[in-house]
């Protein structure tokens, strides 16, 4: 089995050599995934694996745009359009000066495994900019997001592709880019998610990634009896993810005690409360501040610069910031420091190592696929709102987030229980993500 799973990967990488994230998150497929196979007569044969893993199509193009003093600016955009099996590619959009095509590959690979997990005909997709919104004015976040849907809306659509946010896109992004779709294609449809409330978003969209990744965290916790009440939560980033994320867990009882930026994380030893929450996001929402701006306010709160929080002391981790950013010697603090329970609000947060040491240490661990599969499922929710020409309340969107999350956790237990009842969430969730993807492809034949 090892040998077949080194020799598919030997040909990912000889034409992907270049591309370590999507190298890496294709690897961790092909680990659980291809056992799987092997033991599926319908799989065999079809290389399935090696179709699923080259995007169905990869749109690369220029975005020229004009800044405040009149300079001109160009900058790439992209959208890879990885499978559309089981329904219109569905995924989000990132702005962040590190986005390339190895990125994408690997978001929009893991979307396709997130998106058939969350029992919505939803395809997979991904795209971006290596735009940096950070410092920009309002007005020149607005002349790239029209430059950038200026190209980009020849590529999609209501029933071909729907994108959203993702890093460094949010509500004001959405709201550019479905202007400008809107008024090129004169015609109002459900062509973006994460829209505002008042003209085509759903409810707790924005909650929904966040708050996905505790429901998905505490229906692991059950499974041992367990719950957030009296917990010590570890959480990085302070963007939407992170900030949900806090709020589910803060009402849940728990204790959160950090949150991250690029320059550092805050420990704030006495608990970040609803207040302190309401805080933060102002100063990330509105005034797009940064996180060590905290302790100025709260003084018994530390900052630690250029440092991630998994050195502090926690029950459950939810990284929620960015790929990579939890490796092996992290994963091994956590644990000593006697942490149970880690979900992943960010996409492929740890490393392939960490990913080993919390499997080897049998805790509970749940790759984002799963465990952040919130957000786009509620998504696939705004889609539909949108079709109907209707909105849900927001106890509906809720319940209908929790349902889908508690059968993402049951998909999990199907395929990725061992024979001593330990759940490799990780197995569970390549595998389930897999399967109905296959059997489409199958079904639709060679194409
Ligand atoms: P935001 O842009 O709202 O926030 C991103 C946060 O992560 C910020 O705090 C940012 O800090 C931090 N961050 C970004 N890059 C780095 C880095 N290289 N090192 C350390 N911190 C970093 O994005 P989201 O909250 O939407 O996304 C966070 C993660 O969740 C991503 O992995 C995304 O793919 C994933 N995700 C998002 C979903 C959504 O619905 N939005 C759905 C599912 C997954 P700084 O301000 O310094 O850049
Ligand atoms: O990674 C993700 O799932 C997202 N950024 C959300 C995608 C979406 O279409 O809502």
């Amino acid at each position: 089995m090892k040998a077949k799973i080194e020799a598919f990967m030997d040909e990912v990488k000889t034409r992907n050599g270049h591309e370590p994230e999507f190298i890496q998150a294709v690897q961790e497929v092909a680990e659980t995934v291809i056992p799987y196979i092997a033991k599926h007569k319908i799989y065999n044969g079809k290389n399935i694996l090696l179709r699923m893993v080259e995007p169905e199509r990869l749109i690369s193009f220029r975005v020229a745009w004009v800044d405040d003093d009149g300079e001109i600016h160009v900058n790439r955009g992209y959208r890879i359009q990885m499978n559309s099996a089981i329904g219109p590619y569905k995924g989000g959009l990132r702005f962040h000066p590190t986005v390339n095509a190895s990125i994408l590959k690997f978001l929009a690979f893991e979307q396709v495994f997130k998106n058939s997990l969350t029992t919505l005909p939803m395809g997979g997709g991904k795209g971006g900019s290596d735009f940096d919104p950070k410092g920009k004015s309002d007005d020149e976040v607005m002349r790239f997001c029209h430059a950038f849907m200026l190209e980009l809306n020849r590529h999609v659509g209501p029933n071909t592709d729907v994108p959203a946010g993702d890093i460094g896109v949010g509500a004001r992004e959405i709201g550019f880019l479905f202007g400008m779709y809107k008024k090129i294609r004169n015609e109002f449809t459900g062509v973006l998610t994460g829209k505002g409330l008042s003209w085509g978003g759903s409810k707790i969209r924005p909650e929904a990634t966040g708050y996905g990744t505790v429901y998905f965290a505490q229906s692991m916790l059950k499974t041992k009896n367990e719950n957030f009440e009296g917990k010590t939560v570890v959480i990085s980033g302070s963007g939407n993810v992170a900030q949900f994320a806090a709020q589910k867990a803060i009402a849940l009882g728990a204790k959160v005690v950090t949150l991250s930026d690029s320059g550092g994380y805050i420990y704030d030893k006495d608990g970040i409360d609803e207040d302190k929450l309401a805080f933060v996001m102002d100063l990330k929402n509105n005034k797009r501040g940064r996180i060590s701006e905290y302790i100025e306010h709260y003084k018994s709160a530390e900052y630690h610069k250029g440092k991630t929080p998994w050195e502090v002391k926690c029950d459950v981790a939810l990284p929620c910031a960015t790929q990579n950013e939890l490796n092996a010697e992290d994963a091994k603090t956590l644990l000593s420091n006697g942490c149970i329970c880690v979900a992943e609000g960010a996409n492929m947060p740890s490393t392939t190592d960490a990913v080993h040491e919390f499997i080897k240490a049998k805790i509970l661990f749940a790759p984002g696929k799963a465990s952040n599969a919130g957000g786009v499922a509620t998504s696939g929710l705004e889609m539909s709102q949108n079709s109907l020409r209707i909105s849900w309340t927001r106890e509906e969107v809720d319940a209908r987030l929790k349902d889908i999350m508690e059968d993402i956790h049951e998909s999990c237990i199907e395929y990725g229980k061992q024979e001593d009842g330990f759940v490799d969430y990780v197995k569970g969730a390549n595998i389930a993500g897999f399967v109905k993807v296959a059997d489409a492809m199958l079904a639709q034949g060679v194409i």
